[in-house]
Formats: structure tokens, sequence, C-alpha cells
């Protein structure tokens, strides 16, 4: 088993995707930034450890990443996984956790870096978005993708509907991704990562509507 630390901002749909999905991870403690995240209840609910810092507490950032490190490395995680986690993170905490910090995004990555990602997507008009799960780089959401999930965009949709489709994608994607890497198949060469034995890294929403016409 590997341990890992979860680090959340909000509602924590991520983590209960991940808690639910009988990983072979133990699921060391949950850290919010936050205080008044839902997540940490959830958490609190599976009788793992939960850690509320307020980053409004530190002015300088490094001292508030600082505070977060000396929490983390109190469990010693093989992986720090972030869920909704709304706070970039310095270069001294990327470093020391390089090759194991993860993220899910939800955007179809190298398009929509960054936030308001559905906004922006309906707002170009893309067809196609999705989700991300990469590892963390100090390039905000340009790291080493593990694995992709793609839903279509629907005429109708707005930035709710759309975000709403692609959570549902996100608990899939971000579990399956996890047991990767507890699975020690994932591997980074030049920059791109492999799953060892997987033909594919992608997931793929199914159209509605979309069905051979069998009526002819
Ligand atoms: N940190 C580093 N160094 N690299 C990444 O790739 C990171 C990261 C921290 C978080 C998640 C990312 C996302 O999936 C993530 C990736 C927050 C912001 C942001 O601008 C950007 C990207 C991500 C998360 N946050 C504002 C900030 O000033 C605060 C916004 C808020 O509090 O609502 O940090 O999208
Ligand atoms: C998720 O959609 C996640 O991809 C996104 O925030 C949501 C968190 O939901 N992450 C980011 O935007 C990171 N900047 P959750 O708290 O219910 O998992």
């Amino acid at each position: 088993m590997i341990r890992a630390v979860v680090l959340i901002s909000g509602r924590g749909s991520n983590l209960a995707a991940l808690l639910e999905a009988a990983l072979p991870v133990e699921f060391a403690a949950v850290i919010s930034n936050r205080p008044q995240a839902a997540g940490l209840a959830y958490a609190r609910g599976r009788s793992i450890p939960t850690i509320a810092l307020d980053h409004r507490d530190h002015v300088e950032r490094s001292a508030f990443d600082a505070e977060l490190m000396r929490h983390i490395d109190a469990y010693q995680p093989d992986v720090v996984v972030l869920a909704g986690y709304m706070r970039i993170l310095t270069e001294a905490f990327v470093a020391r956790y390089a090759g194991r910090l993860v993220n899910i995004h939800p955007s179809l990555l190298p398009s929509f870096p960054g936030l308001d990602t559905h906004r922006r997507a309906l707002a170009e008009g893309v067809k196609i978005h999705g989700c991300t799960v990469h590892f963390v780089t100090n390039q905000v959401d340009h790291g080493p993708i593990i694995a992709q999930a793609a839903v279509p965009v629907l005429p109708d949709d707005t930035e709710t509907t759309l975000a709403l489709r692609v959570l549902v994608q996100e608990h899939r994607l971000y579990p399956m991704a996890l047991r990767w890497l507890a699975e020690g198949r994932i591997t980074v060469t030049n920059g791109v990562a492999r799953v060892s034995g997987q033909a594919s890294q992608a997931l793929l929403a199914p159209i509605p509507g979309d069905h051979a016409d069998l009526s002819a």
C-alpha cells in the first residue's frame, strides 16, 4: 500500500470518489486551506485525520506552504494528491514532492490551464471538453499528463451543466489514475507519462442520443 495525503479547498467530491474506490492506498490525512471545506467533514466521517489551515493567516505564500509541508511530512506520504486544491504552490513545495505530486484539472490540458475552465471552454465554442490528471510542476497545469477523460459540449450547455458532465468523469478518472500510481505502473520520459500494460489512458463519455440506427 502506498500512503497518500490529500489537499482540498472545498466540496471534496473528488476526495469522496477516491475514498470510495477501494484503492490500494492508505489515506493518511486530508488537509484544507479553507477551514470550512465540506470535504473535511466527509473525511472525518471516514475517520481520516484532517487538518484545517487558513492561508489568510499568512501574508507570504512561502510561509503558508512551509506550514503545509510540515504537516504533510508528519505523515511521510508516498504521494500528495491535489483534489480541488485552489492555491498555487511555491517552487519549494513542488520541488519537495516532485514526481509524487498529482492534480486533477477540469479541462483537456494543455487547453484552458488556470481558473474558470468551463466558462472559457463555452466562450471558445469548443465541442469537446474534459479533465486531466497530471503531475504537478512549476509550470502551473503543464506537468506530464497521466490520463484524460473527454465529454461532448452540448448546444444548450451552461457552465453548470458542463461542469457536472465533466465532474462525473473526474470521479472515474482520478481513482483510475491513482490506482496506476499505487501499482507503480507510471513512468515519465521526456515529460511524457506512460502507464505500463495500458493501451489507452483516455476515457470517453458517451454522446447522448448517439447510437446505431437499427430501424432500417
Ligand atoms: N501549483 C503549482 N506549482 N503547479 C500546479 O500545476 C498547480 C499548483 C497548485 C494548484 C491546481 C490548478 C487547477 O487544477 C494546481 C496546480 C489554483 C489556481 C489559482 O490561480 C490555478 C491552478 C490550479 C489551482 N489559484 C489562485 C491563487 O492565487 C487562488 C484562487 C482561489 O483561491 O479561488 O493561488 O486548476
Ligand atoms: C473539480 O472540478 C476539480 O477538477 C476542480 O475543482 C473541482 C473541485 O471539486 N479543480 C480546480 O479547479 C483546481 N483549480 P471537488 O472539491 O468536489 O472535488
